[in-house]
This record gives C-alpha cells, sequence and structure tokens, in this order.
C-alpha cells in the first residue's frame, strides 16, 4: 500500500524517531525511567505508532525500525546514565523481533557498544507475544533476562492472560493497561480488581506500574495501593530527548 511504500522510505531514510515518557516513583515524582516510544512524521503529518506499528509487523520492517529505536534510545541512555538523569530505559519488542534467533544477542550487543549494563534495560512486550507460545521467544527473553535485563509485561488486563497465568511467564514487571486506571475517578470508590491485580502481581515479586495516570485522584489511589511506579500524561507526555536534557542544564 501508499502508507507501507512511505514507511519502507523513511525507514530507508533514517526518518523513524523515538520520543521519551518518564515513569515516576510514587516517591516525590523523581523519574526513576523512561519509556522509548517509536514516532514516525511523514512530512508535517505524524503517523500513529498504533498504526505504523502494525504495518510495519506484517511487512518485516518492524525489525529495523526496532533496531533504530534500540540505537537511539541507548545513545541517550548513555549520555542520560552520565548526567544521573536516568538509570534505565524501556523499550517496547514487538513479537515479530522475538522470533529473530539473534534477537537477545543483538541487544545486548548494542548495550555494549553504548556502554549500558543489561540491568538497565526493560523490554516491553504484550501478552499476545506469549500465546503461540514459540520457544525461541521464550529463549530470546530467558537469555536477556540471565544477562539482567528485566521483562516487562505491557498493556496487562486487556488480553487474555489469567492473573493465574502471570505466575508462567518470564517477566519482571507488570504494566497496569490504562483502562483499569481510567476507572479511578469520584464516585467510583471501590476498584476491586485493581487490588487484586496488584496484590498478586507482589505476591509473585513482581513490580507494578500504572500507566496512563491523567489525575492526582488516580496517582493517589495507585499510590494508596502500593504501586511501584507511575506512568501518565499527569507527569509528562512522551517528548524529545532535548527537552528532558534541557530541564537538566535549568536545574543546574
Ligand atoms: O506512543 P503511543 O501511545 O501512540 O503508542 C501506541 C502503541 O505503539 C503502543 O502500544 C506502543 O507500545 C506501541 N509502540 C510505540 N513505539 C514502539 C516501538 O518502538 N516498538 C513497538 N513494537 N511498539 C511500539
Ligand atoms: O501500549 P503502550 O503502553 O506502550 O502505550 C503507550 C502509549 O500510551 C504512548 O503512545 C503514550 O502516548 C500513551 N500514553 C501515555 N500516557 C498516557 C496517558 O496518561 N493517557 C493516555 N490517554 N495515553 C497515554
Ligand atoms: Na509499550
Ligand atoms: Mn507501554
Amino acid at each position: 500500500t501508499d502508507l507501507e511504500a512511505g514507511l519502507q522510505v523513511s525507514v530507508a531514510r533514517s526518518e523513524i524517531s523515538v520520543e521519551f515518557q518518564p515513569i515516576v516513583s510514587p516517591r516525590m515524582g523523581q523519574v526513576v525511567t523512561f519509556e522509548a516510544l517509536a514516532r514516525w512524521d511523514r512530512g508535517d503529518q505524524r503517523v500513529p505508532p498504533g498504526l505504523f506499528i502494525p504495518l510495519a509487523e506484517r511487512s518485516g520492517l518492524i525489525n529495523e525500525i526496532g533496531a533504530e529505536v534500540m540505537g537511539q534510545s541507548l545513545k541517550h541512555l548513555a549520555t542520560w546514565l552520565g548526567a544521573d538523569l536516568s538509570r534505565s530505559l524501556s523499550i517496547n519488542v514487538s513479537g515479530v523481533q522475538l522470533q529473530e534467533p539473534d534477537f537477545a544477542e543483538q541487544v545486548l550487543q548494542l548495550a555494549e557498544k553504548y556502554g549500558v549494563g543489561p540491568y538497565q534495560l526493560v523490554l516491553e512486550v504484550t501478552e499476545s507475544v506469549f500465546f503461540d507460545a514459540d520457544c525461541n521467544v521464550i529463549k530470546q527473553l530467558s537469555q536477556l533476562r540471565a544477562a539482567g535485563a528485566r521483562v516487562a509485561l505491557d498493556d496487562f488486563g486487556t488480553g487474555y492472560s489469567s492473573l493465574g497465568r502471570l505466575q508462567e511467564l518470564p517477566v519482571d514487571i507488570l504494566k497496569i493497561d490504562r483502562t483499569f486506571v481510567s476507572m479511578v475517578h469520584t464516585g467510583n470508590e471501590r476498584l476491586p480488581i485493581l487490588s487484586s491485580m496488584i496484590n498478586m502481581a507482589h505476591s509473585l515479586g513482581l513490580t507494578v506500574t500504572a500507566e496512563g495516570i491523567e489525575t492526582e485522584e488516580q496517582a493517589n489511589y495507585l499510590i494508596a495501593l502500593e504501586c511501584d511506579s507511575l506512568q501518565g500524561y499527569l507527569f509528562s507526555h512522551p517528548e524529545p530527548a532535548g527537552r528532558f536534557e534541557q530541564a537538566l542544564k535549568t536545574s543546574g
């Protein structure tokens, strides 16, 4: 299609960029890490990732896009580590990338190239990467975890996994999907599903991040449930790296 041809051209010209969204600690809102998010500006129009990522997955371009995102992200992380702006980075990984037999090796080599420790990386995957029970997916994730990287289960609660199945998955962090967070509003005081998810995750030894925090009320609610970190427009929209580096300079 036209969009697919356009994406191919943009990838070849290295026109895919990356924005970063802070993930903060409940204590004083300190930034603990950033999530890297791919951006495609087609001329002066930004194509949403929800549109071009699935397209890239079908055409196989996702491998090149993933490598580009990983390279740009690690380069920024390397400078941020030096300036103590962030100690780690979360990167979204598609199930298609995890089907490559040398995916883990490539990530570890890139990390080494930029002087980043594997333990400073979080790979975000969705439940769907586990559906096919592809041995290679588990193998790649296990290799990364053995090297010290962490795996986050993204958009949790929107797929088909039960809380019970969590136990079997090779993950370290649970990211609660923003549809659950958006249920937190005045007049909706009791949300047993949220506390169940967080308690279950904690009892399995996982760390919990809540996505899509837009109000103080939502932040306070999730903090009261002992959520470990928070992400959302309340703290910051995704922004180009320069925006955070600027803030670092002005804060001295
Ligand atoms: O940034 P935004 O909310 O528009 O992202 C929409 C979706 O695109 C999210 O589900 C996000 O995980 C996905 N996405 C964004 N960047 C990347 C990327 O670099 N790789 C993959 N695989 N998915 C991404
Ligand atoms: O699927 P994933 O969790 O990777 O999606 C991340 C996307 O969610 C990003 O594209 C980002 O723009 C979007 N996002 C981040 N914070 C918020 C928020 O507080 N509210 C809404 N509606 N979207 C958010
Ligand atoms: Na994601
Ligand atoms: Mn995410």
